[in-house]
């Protein structure tokens, strides 16, 4: 088959993420409710900033703002994430970073399935966090064993998807009624499944151990947890949830509200609970509750090399160590100034993000420089060529994940107060290796992109030359 007939993999990615926004507006009306929210807010924030409506219609993403950014599942053993990563690769999407939320109390180890490059991110950016469960880090062996057994009966793929993820690996791609299939057949396996796997006395233990761990051992799949639309004003929907009916986790995670925005801003709403039936001596089974699928958005702003990732980290943890939040919530307020006071630290305008080497970059030449292609000195430095008007600067957008916030995500929608602390290291050895793929360094991905347009740069100036 040519490649032709083919369909993209982005375009795969466009009908698996819509098919599964219509799918989870489905089960979770809530999500619907903030759906909504989010685009009203968006709405009255481009009717107020006309340079912000430009900037979208010039980067082509207006008609898209409201949709998922991402997505986030759990799952058990390493045969899952194995075949995911194949899954997921269907659609173009690839394992980046590397993420230890053990030392935030969270049994797990995870990555990102992304886009890479830049026209497939342009095109639809959706990603799925993915979490691996750590049984190792269950204390109780007899509890560890029979988590393992339950497990190992499940079969979280149908057999069609399986079938076409080799077809597809086989023949280089998918044709249109595959791939209209392989969506629908993808879609059975983050589907809800209502009926646990296990009895209720199975199901408290394994919660008693950790919610987390029944959340992900005692169910058919791994149910999507959450999806995550892109918003233009984290603190408008943050401040109006509630307005609408919705319940908010106590702050906004990631860095203050800032004119040169940062990293990633993300809040959720507080996972529901669900009516469940465990297995039982009655044909229907025993009713009880779940409590696992919420709602989220995001706000993301320019990524950072390591040393302004450094200086993010410092300025975090000197906040979360001078307040804690509480469960409730009640000092959310002193922490929001306590953000704000010391990230007053950070360089907020881009031209000092730039020199300080704290962030990256996309560099392109402007028209005086294309004017002055061929005649550039050159011994001639990227701050000089910047500094003469030849090149312009745009923020590179930071594509990933930030574990502090991800560990917060998690915890809020865990029934806040629960924290473990797990003596046990992090180990990406043993996660690539249940992933049968190494994750991308992406740190290594930003700096290359601001490479490559450094490059092309001064290709168009008529100097060859590599500086970064
Ligand atoms: C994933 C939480 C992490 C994020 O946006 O940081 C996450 C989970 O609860 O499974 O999605
Ligand atoms: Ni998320």
């Amino acid at each position: 088959m040519s490649a032709d007939a083919f369909v993209h993999p982005d375009e795969i990615r466009s009908m698996f993420s819509g098919a599964m926004s219509d799918m989870y507006r489905a089960e979770v009306p809530q999500y619907g409710t903030l759906m909504e929210l989010v685009s009203d807010i968006n709405q009255e924030k481009l009717a107020a900033d006309p340079v912000l409506r430009d900037g979208l219609v010039r980067s082509d993403d207006l008609d898209r703002i409201d949709l998922e950014r991402h997505g986030a599942i759990r799952l058990g053993k390493p045969e899952e994430l194995f075949n995911m990563r194949r899954l997921f690769a269907v659609m173009g999407m690839h394992p980046v970073g590397y993420y230890d939320l053990s030392v935030a109390g969270v049994p797990v180890h995870s990555t990102a399935f992304r886009p890479i490059d830049d026209d497939a991110l342009r095109r639809n950016p959706f990603r799925v966090f993915t979490s691996l469960l750590r049984l190792e880090l269950i204390e109780d062996a007899q509890l560890r064993t029979e988590a393992e057994a339950i497990l190992a009966k499940r079969e979280i793929f149908t057999p069609d998807a399986l079938k076409l993820i080799y077809l597809a690996e086989k023949n280089g791609g998918l044709d249109r009624v595959q791939a209209e299939q392989f969506v629908a057949e993808a879609l059975e396996t983050f589907r809800w499944h209502s009926d646990a796997t296990v009895s209720l006395e199975t199901y408290q233990k394994l919660h008693d151990a950790h919610r987390l761990i029944a959340d992900v051992v005692c169910f058919k799949g791994p149910h999507i947890n959450h999806l995550t639309p892109r918003t233009l004003d984290i603190d408008a929907v943050q401040r109006a949830m509630p307005e609408r009916g919705i319940s908010p986790k106590a702050i906004v995670e990631g860095p203050p509200s800032r004119k040169c925005p940062i990293l990633l801003r993300q809040t959720s709403f507080k996972a529901l609970e669900e009516q469940v039936y465990f297995v039982g001596s009655n044909p229907k089974g025993t009713a009880g509750t779940h409590t696992a699928r919420f709602g989220e958005i995001e706000q993301r702003g320019i990524a950072l090399t390591a040393e302004g990732r450094k200086l993010y980290d410092t300025l975090l943890a000197s906040v979360r160590h001078a307040v804690q939040v509480s469960a409730g919530g009640s000092n959310a307020r002193d922490y929001e100034t306590e953000l704000a006071e010391r990230f007053a630290a950070f360089p907020d305008d881009y031209e000092t993000l730039r020199v300080e080497k704290l962030a990256f970059f996309r560099y392109s030449v402007t028209d005086a420089g294309r004017d002055a292609a061929g005649k550039v000195d050159r011994d001639v430095s990227v701050d000089e060529l910047v500094d003469q008007g030849y090149l312009h600067a745009d923020p590179i957008i930071y594509e990933d994940f930030l574990p502090v916030s991800a560990a917060g995500i998690f915890q809020s929608n865990l029934g806040s107060d629960e924290q473990k602390n797990y003596a046990e290291q992090s180990n990406q050895d043993v996660f690539e290796k249940c992933l049968g793929a190494s994750v991308a360094d992406e740190l290594a991905l930003y700096a290359a992109h601001q490479q490559a347009s450094i490059d092309q740069a001064f290709e168009t100036l008529g100097i060859r030359k590599n500086v970064a």
